[in-house]
């Protein structure tokens, strides 16, 4: 088993109970079209998988009955939950049969995906049954590769889209991505890279992109594009990009029409810009949000969205980076157009191991904002390190912002119930590329899928989507389960211990961020550096955010702002992200913070070491080619591990001048070691 059938496995099902077996053995589909025919494939592949058997269609006494709601019998139709919206689903049982209802085929495909891994997990549905309806408009994700197939950050192939086949040729992959993505609820994918290539604007690349929206368009996806802001230079001819052009402007909207001759029903635009050298508004000296409207009112009569991104920052504004992006966007609100989103990275620096929530979130009432999540492992080890991202997800939707009193947590803001938003949206940076398995690490399908659940509800809770997870990708044997959920539930926070443990940030290897690099200093940009945040000297270390500081904590609710401002009240989580403090300030277990960066550093690597002989004693529920491929990363994390705690501890030791504490143990080399290591990643850029 090579996982390419990720968390469809559809593995067969020994001792299944009655309902089980009988629920695919007599089917009742109505009405027609691709979607249904994906409805009825599925049901095959899942029947062949569980029982070895194919399901029999017939509309007398069948087992199965899957129609929109107003095409099945009235009397199952009245028991079908109300507001399903155009993608709810309601499963429920009545007098035997099992019924999918939705109002439209995308529900029922939603539905069938529901079902069929209630079969697999073996759990039973009820007459009341199951009632879905998505908390989020938008989910969406966002890959960053490029027209070469290199990936940005993309740490398992290739990219997947292979250009210079398309569109003639559409690969099974493409199929078995919009499948899986379908069974999570994703229903958008936007395929290129933020550092956008204009060239996907024209007409060779827009030919390709609509073979594979047509691919995708009975899943359920829609496709979007990343705009280059400098396009209507480098493809148009103009001598300008200025959003205040009226040819500029008029370029667009030509643009817009083309691409939705291609692509009827083309999702728009997810834009980076002002940021890290790409061209945007500031380069006339306009806003973000007159940037955004131009692209905005260019899509508005075809029904597509700006997916605008937050992520600008500069080395010449001399503020803490943590602030400039609210600073930018926050005197913007309800300035943007209405088809407008604006989409904010979790953290207000750039997907942390640990960050607090953007302070944007809660900021800007009257401006849809979407959260941007990486799911792909850019500073939290790449590929090898098993990270479970769902509890870093959890954290920050569970996290309250207070600004609208107690109870405004960052989910709110995203399922737009704390502002009444009317977009919703909620993107993931795709960790998907050619590699058989799909992300590198087995592993790391579970969090694709825990992006696409917490896309559907952000309320979901990361323990439910740890074990549908291993029962549909593993096993559902409780001694298989448990462990395994034990070892996924707590591997960010082992990543966290020996990588930037109690609020520590950014000192990973300077540009490919893999391994440490606490020692990085100097070059163009301090903000990207390593000494830019820890603020490391013989008087102590971390980032002081409080009024002393930067005073980004500004940025948040008062009630946070007392809370993490505090030494007594904020979590050791974030104490060095928010305060500078001397070797030995005192934690509240009694130890000197220096004693407990080491503490921290050691732990993580005994919970690496642990999770290799967790993965030894369950070496008989797991094939042999999953098996070996896990083991020999866990090996390379658990070494890694040592790595990053004797790099970083000999590092801050030059200033700490105290001893590791005992029960650290000694690193293995001296720190010029650990700084001549040249780790070559080769990157996608
Ligand atoms: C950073 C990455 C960079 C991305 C950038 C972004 O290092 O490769 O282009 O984010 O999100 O995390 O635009």
């Amino acid at each position: 088993n090579d996982g390419y059938k990720l968390w469809l496995q559809y593995y067969p099902i020994e001792s299944a109970q009655n309902w089980q077996k009988n629920v695919l053995s007599k089917v009742n589909i109505y009405g027609e079209g691709e979607t249904i025919k994906i409805i009825k494939n599925e049901l095959e592949l899942a029947s062949s998988g569980f029982f070895n058997t194919s399901p029999r269609y017939t509309d007398l006494s069948s087992s199965l009955i899957i129609g929109l709601k107003n095409e099945i019998p009235s009397n199952l139709a009245t028991r079908v939950a109300d507001g399903l919206g155009e993608e709810g689903y309601h499963i429920f049982s009545s007098e035997g049969q099992i019924i999918v209802s939705a109002n439209s085929s995308k529900g029922l495909l939603y539905g069938t995906f529901r079902l069929l891994q209630q079969v697999q997990m073996q759990e039973a549905i009820d007459e009341e049954g199951i009632v879905e309806i998505p908390q989020v408009k938008h989910r969406i994700l966002n890959h960053w590769d490029n027209l070469n197939r290199t990936v940005e950050r993309g740490y398992s192939g290739f990219s997947i889209w292979n250009w210079h086949r398309l569109p003639r040729h559409i690969d099974q992959q493409y199929i078995d991505y919009a499948r899986a993505n379908a069974s999570i609820g994703i229903n958008g994918t936007s395929i290129t890279n933020v550092n956008a290539n204009a060239l996907v604007l024209t007409p060779y690349y827009l030919e390709k992109a609509a073979a594979l929206a047509d691919a995708f368009r009975p899943y359920g996806i829609k496709v979007y594009l990343t705009a280059r802001f400098s396009s209507p230079m480098e493809i148009g001819g103009l001598e300008t990009a200025d959003p205040v052009n009226p040819e500029v402007q008029q370029w667009w909207k030509e643009k817009a029409e083309e691409i939705y001759e291609y692509i009827p029903d083309f999702g728009g635009f997810v834009v980076k810009a002002d940021s890290e050298g790409q061209p945007g508004p500031h380069n006339y000296g306009r806003t973000q949000a007159e940037g955004a409207n131009m692209l905005a009112d260019a899509l508005q009569p075809f029904g597509g969205i700006v997916m605008w991104r937050a992520f600008v920052y500069s080395e010449h504004t001399p503020d803490d980076r943590h602030k400039q992006a609210f600073n930018e966007f926050v005197p913007l609100d309800g300035t943007f157009r209405d088809n407008v989103i604006v989409q904010v990275k979790n953290g207000a620096i750039d997907f942390q191991p640990r960050e607090p929530f953007h302070p944007l979130f809660g900021a800007m009432p009257k401006t849809p904002l979407m959260m941007e999540f990486q799911i792909t492992q850019e500073y939290l080890g790449h590929d090898t390190h098993l990270a479970f991202l769902a509890p870093m997800y959890e954290e920050v939707l569970k996290e309250d912002t207070f600004v609208n009193g107690k109870g405004s947590e960052v989910a709110k803001v995203i399922d737009g119930s704390l502002h009444d938003y009317p977009i919703t949206g909620m993107a993931g940076v795709a960790n998907i590329g050619t590699d058989r398995n799909w992300t590198g690490h087995h592993f790391h399908q579970a969090n694709w899928y825990a992006f696409g659940k917490l896309a559907w509800n952000p309320w979901e809770k990361s323990e439910k989507i740890a074990d549908d997870w291993i029962k549909l990708t593993y096993s559902t044997d409780p001694d298989f389960v448990a462990p395994i959920k034990k070892m996924m539930l707590q591997s960010h926070e082992m990543v966290v211990n020996y990588m930037t443990p109690l609020g520590i940030h950014h000192i990973m290897a300077r540009s490919h961020h893999y391994g440490p690099g606490p020692w990085v200093t100097g070059g163009g940009r301090a903000d990207w550096t390593s000494t830019y945040y820890h603020n490391a000297s013989e008087q102590g270390m971390g980032f002081d955010r409080t009024a002393n500081g930067s005073n980004a904590l500004e940025q948040y609710a008062q009630e946070l702002q007392e809370n993490w401002g505090n030494l007594e009240t904020v979590p050791e989580k974030f104490l060095l992200w928010f305060h500078h403090l001397p070797w030995d300030y005192k934690m509240k277990s009694g130890n000197i913070l220096w004693d407990e960066i080491a503490f921290h550093y050691q732990k993580g690597v005994e919970e690496a070491r642990e999770n290799i002989n967790t993965w030894n004693n369950l070496s008989a529920y797991v094939d042999r080619y999953r098996y070996e491929h896990v083991l020999s990363f866990l090996k390379i994390q658990a070494e890694e591990a040592e790595w990053w705690r004797d790099a970083v501890l000999l590092y801050f030791g030059q200033f700490s001048n105290l001893p590791l504490p005992e029960g650290v143990e000694p690193p293995k080399h001296d720190l010029e070691y650990y700084m001549n290591i040249d780790h070559k990643f080769v990157p996608g850029i």
